[in-house]
């Protein structure tokens, strides 16, 4: 319900989210990674919302006085009727302004908006359920804080338009209270998934060829999640323009929220471009050498491979065991081992899974191994000290020195005791840390019954570690970041995944990379690259082949991709790497400017000078698709593939 002409050349942008300084999953980096785009579109008239956690909050953000009085004013009511909260710059590239409310300090309210909601929405809250309270507390203060701003603003002369842009459920509370109560914004919804879509596919069926034939309720109720559903569903309707991230959860919102998103925001990421062209090269190889003394740490006793021809593939995410394809992957390895073996490669893949499961501690074994190498490598350091200063003293002195005299008999004593140790009678472990429940976790479960235990003749070896990775961790002291680029090729062969940011930071590391046609990186990857492998994305097909088919393309891929010779390896990822322009925000974010114009446009359609119908405003177009490369294919010699070629790309 629009009041007064509206100044929609300088709107006001609020978006809102429950990951904003807040990391629980893909939507914290949607919200950090974009920040610096649209604080350069806005300014100082965007600020985000999110909910306040005093751990983290101060490590995330500057504390500052509101800057105009109507957040003011405000913020001073709400903080008088006893609501906490916190405003300030949150400290991320871009700096944009940010505002947590402390949802605790309303929680004397919740029985009272619970029963609010049902009575406007019809939306039930049953007790007991923690994360919807949470939802609720927060969506209510989110709505009075919008309502009140929105009210004062207008008293203005020439108010400025109002747009606010709500990221999935959790943040959903507050879309059909701004619609119930005529509040005077724009409104955007994006869903980064379905709860039910989520659901659904963790379990055994056949999601995308009974999407229509879902009985919503039914499916949502016995699940447990009808009343977060009634949240999700009703933001989707009640927003003035929703969207989602990919293609194929818009087909899949269109069916179990029964709303056609009016678009398309697929995610980005902040690109930082090297000035030296192969920096990113570079790196990969220091990051790889960290890797490999991990590698060598943990196989001590059965380091009988070349490291020189060893390939490190992984997989990494939250521990959703069939919606990321962590089954298939295994699956796919143990074929892959087959075929290494069949051929007699001289290659050895080392795949780490890395996926934080409920774990007690480090696995002793896994720990041993680090720490016998690490005494073997000073030990060496301390001979190496040792012996250079004997040659020195005795080259200055003009004499010769006899090889055998050089190591003294202590150290070659204390040498051998250190190789003895490396001896060992159990193989390389597959699991880094305890497991609690061991004997039930499905990724062990599958390597026990497919005996990948890293035996000596296993061309494919396996490490799962059940945790995030961090610098500080004692087995591999690396950040997330710094191990992708170490490694050859990242594995995500998902089943449910509405984007999927790791083949995307893969990518933009110039790491290659396997997805699938069921996530929605991989089928805007094949919409806009003529022939996405060339650039090192490959796509398994889980649509139209059956699932031991979708496996032995998965096999097939990796087989392929270990037959490459190191200089077809350095080729494919400088091509990778080429591909990030296309997932900067710099691009993707236009979808986001469009998104805000159509609430725009929707909402405060007679401030705009000119006539428009709001229609169109996703239209893609036609786009040309990246060509494949110059380079010639299958070089008879492949170590001198095509590098004159590589240069016109
Ligand atoms: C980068 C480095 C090269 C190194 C190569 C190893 O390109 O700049 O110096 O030889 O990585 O590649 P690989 O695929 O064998 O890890
Ligand atoms: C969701 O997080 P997820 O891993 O549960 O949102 C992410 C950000 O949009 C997206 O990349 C991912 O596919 C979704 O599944």
């Amino acid at each position: 319900m629009t009041t007064k002409l509206k100044d929609v050349q300088n709107p006001l942008l609020f978006e809102i989210a429950w990951e904003v300084a807040n990391k629980v999953g893909g939507i914290y980096t949607v919200i950090k990674t974009k920040a610096p785009v649209t604080v350069q579109e806005y300014g100082d008239r965007y600020c985000l919302i999110g909910p306040l956690s005093y751990k983290s909050a101060p490590m995330e953000v500057e504390a500052l006085e509101p800057p105009t009085p109507e957040l003011k004013e405000t913020l001073d009511n709400m903080t008088s009727q006893g609501i906490k909260s916190l405003f300030g710059r949150w400290l991320i590239e871009g700096a944009p302004y940010v505002l947590l409310f402390d949802t605790g300090s309303a929680y004397g309210r919740l029985d009272e908006w619970k029963g609010d909601l049902w009575k406007v929405a019809g939306i039930p809250s049953p007790s007991g359920d923690h994360e919807t309270n949470e939802a609720i507390l927060f969506g209510y203060l989110v709505s009075w804080f919008l309502g009140e701003i929105a009210a004062r603003f207008n008293k203005k002369e020439n108010p400025p338009a109002v747009i606010a842009h709500f990221h999935e459920w959790l943040a959903g509370v507050a879309v059909p209270l701004i619609r119930k109560r005529h509040i005077d914004i724009a409104t955007v919804f994006t869903t980064h998934a379905t709860l039910l879509g989520r659901y659904l596919c963790a379990g055994s069926v056949d999601f995308y060829n009974n999407l229509q034939y879902f009985n919503v309720d039914d499916e949502a109720g016995k699940r447990g999640i009808y009343h977060r559903y009634c949240i999700e569903r009703a933001a989707a309707h009640c927003c003035d323009v929703f969207t989602t991230v990919s293609d194929i959860t818009a087909y899949e919102s269109e069916h179990l929220l029964k709303r056609k998103p009016d678009g398309v925001l697929p995610n980005g990421l902040n690109v930082v471009k090297f000035s030296a062209m192969h920096e990113f090269q570079n790196l990969h190889a220091i990051s790889k050498d960290k890797i490999s003394n991990f590698i060598r740490g943990h196989f001590y006793g059965h380091y009988d491979f070349d490291l020189e021809n060893t390939l490190y593939l992984f997989t990494a995410g939250r521990y959703e065991y069939r919606n990321k394809g962590v089954d298939m992957f295994v699956e796919a390895l143990a074929r892959l081992n087959h075929r290494l073996r069949e051929i007699q490669s001289p290659m050895t893949v080392v795949a780490f899974i890395i996926m934080p499961g409920r774990t007690e501690s480090f696995a002793v074994e896994a720990l041993k191994g680090q720490a016998l190498t690490k005494a073997l490598r000073e030990t060496v350091r301390e001979i190496q000290d040792r012996v250079g200063k004997k040659i020195y003293e005795t080259a200055l002195r003009g004499h010769e020195i006899e090889a055998k005299e050089v190591m003294s008999s202590e150290d070659n004593i204390l040498l051998k005791r250190r190789t003895f140790a490396l001896k060992r009678t159990t193989l390389p472990p597959i699991v880094t840390h305890n497991i609690i429940n061991d004997s039930e976790d499905p990724v062990m479960n599958q390597l026990r019954r497919l005996s990948l235990f890293n035996y000596p003749g296993d061309r494919v070896k396996v490490i799962f570690h059940p945790e995030f990775l961090n610098a500080n961790n004692p087995l591999i002291g690396m950040d997330y970041e710094e191990f992708v680029r170490g490694c050859h090729l990242g594995v995500f062969p998902s089943y449910y995944e509405p984007w999927g940011y790791t083949p995307a930071e893969c990518t933009v590391m110039g790491v290659p990379s396997i997805t699938t046609n069921l996530s929605g990186f991989g089928c805007f990857m094949e919409d806009s690259i003529e022939n996405t492998e060339d650039y090192g994305i490959y796509i398994v097909d889980r649509r139209m082949k059956s699932v031991d088919e979708s496996i032995n393309q998965l096999a097939d891929q990796m087989f392929r991709f270990a037959q490459k010779s190191r200089r077809q390896r350095i080729n494919q990822r400088n091509r990778t790497e080429r591909l990030s322009d296309l997932l900067d925000w710099k691009r993707m974010g236009l979808e986001y400017v469009k998104a805000r114009q159509l609430a725009l446009r929707r909402v405060y359609g007679d401030s705009f000078d000119t006539e428009d119908t709001a229609d169109g405003y996703f239209d893609q177009g036609n786009h040309n698709k990246i060509p494949k490369p110059l380079s010639v294919p299958g070089s008879p010699n492949p170590e001198a593939v095509d590098d004159e070629y590589e240069d016109h790309l």
